[in-house]
């Protein structure tokens, strides 16, 4: 009787022992809402992610996010540029509405923006990296963003004590700082907000002195469209201004040095000196590997033509916009591995993107601007362990307008009723049911501006793309998305798509009226530029 007694004490014991850690193990994921890491590079092409393409960049470390959660096939913005992607991203609505048209209006700080939301609901919030509005961040406890553009070496940083110019290498330093709050001024009992946004790849693309060597000795497969003569397309594209062959800066791009450009009797225009910032020991490691380039580019100039000097300049360019990615994925991976040892994955959401898309070659192009597919589309990856299933690929069309009310979700906060976007968290629980976007709209405005990109809107659905090029001219453009994928033909005017265009157009209608575009907004927004004196009647 005793011995049995005291074994059903010892059971009794254990199982009161057994339940309580259970209530707790409840309590804590009830309370221990997930955390929310968000990753975005400036310009990071999605043909630059080994997870979208195997031909041009490794990038393990970007994506084991792939491999552990979801890599979306069909992302894409909203308004292919920097500030205003990123004013999308924080208000959850379109740039017509949030008034961030360009890369040039100030941001209206009166915008409510989901840090702010979040950091009101308990959360804990930081910024770390490139911003590009010209205030500070509202609804942070904590941030060090990069002036404007900022700059690859020894860049200054705007924090809530004032400026502060740190020496090294951008993407190194950005995530010094993440990691630093992460490990030592966090608040660890609270759920928490990061984002961790990146400079790179952004022009004038300056890698890392131990990048230098490896990716100036490479030469990368050359795009079907690079030598592009835009037969079949409208004025917008044979007009825009990013052409490499004709645009790209010998001296400012491909790092040319003034004085062979001065030697070889080569007139172009000259932007500052893209390595002003180095000092004396990063200029004699740059020197080290870019000299003997520098040295063969003056001894095979004269030799070249228009072909030959057009497929240097691409090499050239892969080299050190590659080269700067090469460094954004070795620090994802320090902030993943991070996350991993602290045990801190298993409740958190990791998101990378971009703030837009980029060609690489394609139409013979860098830089963005277009509703053409390569700046269109955003590379997106997600991992969120226990509800986001790994290995999936999920090709229904989002855009970087459903951030916002993603995150107010995931952190159970209900979104402002006038926030645009969709909360992605069915499409991230394998709940499609509820998923009907059939569309998705498109509004482009800097110009007249640099690269000359004319302004237009549209509408994109998985099949189709219809875009109208409204100012300075009047043109619409029609991509079949499957027939043509790498958008080499408008076929608005053929017959054959005349029920296709109809139907795109009163689809259009209806997004421009359901997302409260009008053409009085777009003339609103070009009396702006007349206003400043950019446009002159
Ligand atoms: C800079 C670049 C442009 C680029 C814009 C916008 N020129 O002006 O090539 O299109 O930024 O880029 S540079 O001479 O300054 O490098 S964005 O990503 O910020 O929108
Ligand atoms: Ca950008």
């Amino acid at each position: 009787m005793k011995i049995l007694g005291f074994r059903a004490l010892v059971l009794l014991t254990f199982c009161l022992v057994f339940i309580q850690c259970k209530k707790e193990a409840a309590k804590e994921t009830q309370v221990q809402r997930p955390n929310i890491v968000f990753i975005m590079s400036d310009d990071h092409a999605y043909q630059a992610i080994s997870a979208y393409n195997k031909e041009l960049i490794e990038t393990p470390n970007i994506d084991r996010i792939a491999n552990e959660g979801m890599i979306f096939t069909n992302a894409s913005v909203t308004n292919s540029i920097c500030a205003p992607s990123r004013a999308v991203i924080l208000t959850g609505k379109h740039s017509h509405i949030n008034g961030k048209i360009d890369n040039l209006s100030p941001f209206d700080t009166t915008n409510v923006t989901f840090p702010q939301l979040l950091q009101k609901g308990g959360y804990q919030t930081a910024m770390f990296g490139k911003l590009h509005f010209g205030n500070a961040p509202k609804g942070f406890d904590e941030f060090k963003i990069l002036p404007g553009q900022g700059d690859y070496y020894n860049p200054k940083f705007i924090t809530q004590k004032g400026d502060t110019t740190i020496t090294g290498y951008v993407t190194d330093i950005i995530t010094d700082l993440t990691l630093d709050w992460l490990k030592n001024r966090r608040v660890k009992e609270k759920p928490f907000l990061l984002m961790y946004l990146h400079k790179a790849p952004h022009r004038s693309w300056l890698p890392a002195p131990r990048h230098y060597k490896s990716f100036t000795k490479k030469n990368f497969p050359v795009p079907a469209s690079l030598f592009d003569s835009y037969q079949n397309r409208g004025t917008a594209a044979k007009m825009a201004e990013m052409n490499i062959l004709d645009h790209m800066i010998l001296n400012y791009d491909n790092k040319v040095y003034s004085e062979i450009i001065d030697s070889l009797g080569i007139k172009e225009r000259r932007l500052f000196d893209p390595l002003d910032r180095m000092n004396p020991e990063q200029k004699s490691d740059w020197d080290a590997s870019y000299d003997p380039i520098n040295k063969e580019f003056a001894v095979s100039y004269p030799k070249m033509n228009d072909s030959t000097l057009m497929a240097w300049k691409y090499q050239r360019y892969m080299q050190d916009y590659l080269g700067t990615i090469a460094a954004v994925d070795e620090n994802v991976g320090r902030v993943l591995d991070y996350l991993e040892k602290e045990g801190l994955d298993k409740n958190t959401m990791v998101v990378y993107t971009s703030d837009q898309g980029f060609y690489l070659g394609e139409h013979g192009w860098f830089d963005k601007r277009f509703m053409y597919e390569e700046s269109f589309k955003t590379p997106l990856l997600i991992k969120w362990p226990n509800t986001i299933r790994p290995g999936i690929t999920e090709v229904e069309m989002v855009q970087n307008l459903d951030f916002a009310q993603t995150f107010l979700e995931v952190a159970g906060i209900s979104a402002p009723e006038d926030m645009q976007g969709k909360s992605l968290v069915p499409l991230l629980k394998n709940e499609k049911e509820t998923w009907d976007r059939e569309a998705v709209y498109y509004h482009y405005y800097e110009y007249p501006a640099e690269h000359a990109v004319k302004r237009h809107y549209g509408i994109a659905t998985k099949d189709f793309k219809l875009i109208h090029f409204y100012y300075d001219v009047d043109e619409w453009e029609l991509y079949d998305r499957k027939a043509d994928r790498q958008e080499m033909k408008n076929v608005y005017n053929d017959p054959s798509y005349k029920d296709i265009v109809e139907e795109l157009k009163s689809k259009l209608t209806s997004l421009r009226k359901k997302y409260k575009d009008s053409e009085e907004l777009s003339n609103r927004y070009i009396q702006v530029y007349k206003d400043k004196g950019w446009i002159v009647d």
